[in-house]
């Protein structure tokens, strides 16, 4: 079946207890067994539950891997990918990250004895040249958060699996309707589902997808150990919200390419990030990687925080507001909210200045989108 159908259906039998068409909202922290050991399938819901077991084998099948597991956030999630390595591993992550994936990788790994190097992703070399005989994972995040950088998924695939490592791919900005790692090569997938996959900013969320049955069973026992797994109500939004994905991504794409275009025009804007404008120095990449190039576009304003701030402060369809990837359009300026915990000196040098602005593309009418940011940026002007 087709991506769109997939996402309405997959892991979405009719329940068999009573037949509902939709999967139903299993609330429940345990069931009742038959006698000791027998039951049918379900013990406690930290360990599984139904409603969470349904959101585990579609988001498996958008993303075209075998298992998947859902967390209670995006950053659960990347623990879960970690949780695999020990004292004395080496990463080679990217440079442009998440702001908290950094913060975890530096602050909480690294004092661990997980030591990390960082590397220009869009070198593929930079990444042999980093791997060392003790580089157990290579962590990638494409397009970036938040400089909308790509890196070529295929090619350090091939990196990381002569070299023994696995490798873990970010797939938020991208969703898969727009990017398939795991059949470019990735061994794990990594997901916010806060962002595109629950897509209403109603609920926050993370999960893995692998094909990989030996990775799956680590992460899922540390997410049965550690415990940090969605409720039933959360793990249904998510389901609910991939059931849209498709067409959403679709109107996320048409609008964001018509506000790139809008603003790489606009004399007041310095620079604009974004891989679908035939000026991304990586256009030809996300051309052959990617189905699209998605709902985030990032700029820079000559007149730094001063200047950002001021246009903040002036939109109002957009609402200054950190996350992405729901229907409404949102503003983050990086340097201070989702990059504040990167040290100014490594947020300069990863291209994140004191002007730069961060758009979420919603999916109201692109004609108001425009409007409003003609408005922000004239007020910002004053
Ligand atoms: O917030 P959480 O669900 O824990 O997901 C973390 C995360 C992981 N990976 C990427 C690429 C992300 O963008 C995020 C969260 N990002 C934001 C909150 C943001 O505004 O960028």
């Amino acid at each position: 079946m087709k991506f769109a159908t997939r996402a309405i259906h997959a892991g979405q039998d009719a329940d068999p207890a009573t037949g509902a068409t939709i999967v139903p909202i299993y609330q429940t922290a345990t069931y009742t067994q038959e006698e000791i050991g027998e039951h049918q399938g379900y013990e406690y819901s930290r360990t599984g539950n139904p409603t969470r077991a349904a959101l585990e084998r579609c988001l498996a099948s958008l993303e075209e891997g075998a298992l998947g597991l859902a967390f209670a956030s995006g950053s659960a999630a990347t623990v879960a990918v970690l949780s695999v390595l020990k004292p004395g591993d080496h990463i080679v992550a990217m440079d442009d990250l998440y702001g908290g994936t950094y913060r975890l990788l530096s602050q909480v790994y690294a004092p661990l004895g997980i030591d990390v190097t960082y590397v220009d992703g869009r070198q593929v070399e930079a990444f042999s040249q980093a791997m060392r005989p003790e580089t157990r994972l290579v962590w990638l995040e494409t397009p970036t958060n938040p400089m909308l950088r790509l890196v070529d998924i295929a090619a350090v695939a091939e990196v990381a699996r002569s070299q023994g490592a696995l490798l873990a791919v970010d797939n938020t900005f991208a969703t898969p309707y727009l990017q398939k790692p795991l059949i470019l090569g990735a061994d794990v997938v990594v997901h916010s589902t806060t962002k595109y996959l629950g897509g209403h900013s109603d609920v926050v969320g993370g999960a893995t997808v692998t094909s990989d049955p030996e990775l799956h069973r680590a992460m899922a026992f540390y997410q049965n150990a550690a415990g940090a797994v969605p409720g039933p109500f959360d793990a249904w939004l998510v389901m609910r919200g991939l059931k849209t994905l498709a067409v959403r991504m679709r109107q996320h794409e048409a609008n964001t390419r018509h506000v790139a275009e809008y603003l790489a025009g606009h004399p007041r804007v310095r620079q604009v990030y974004y891989p679908g404008l035939d000026s991304h120095p990586q256009h030809e990449l996300a051309q052959r990687q990617m189905e699209g190039f998605g709902g985030m576009v990032s700029f820079e304003l000559p007149g730094g925080r001063a200047e950002a701030n001021a246009f903040a402060m002036a939109l109002r369809v957009f609402s200054l507001a950190e996350s992405l990837g729901g229907v409404e359009s949102l503003a983050c300026y990086p340097p201070e909210m989702t990059h504040g915990s990167i040290p100014r000196e490594e947020r300069l040098a990863r291209g994140i200045t004191d002007g730069l602005m961060r758009l979420s593309v919603g999916i109201e009418d692109v004609e108001d989108l425009v409007e409003d940011l003609e408005q922000a940026l004239a007020a910002a002007q004053r």
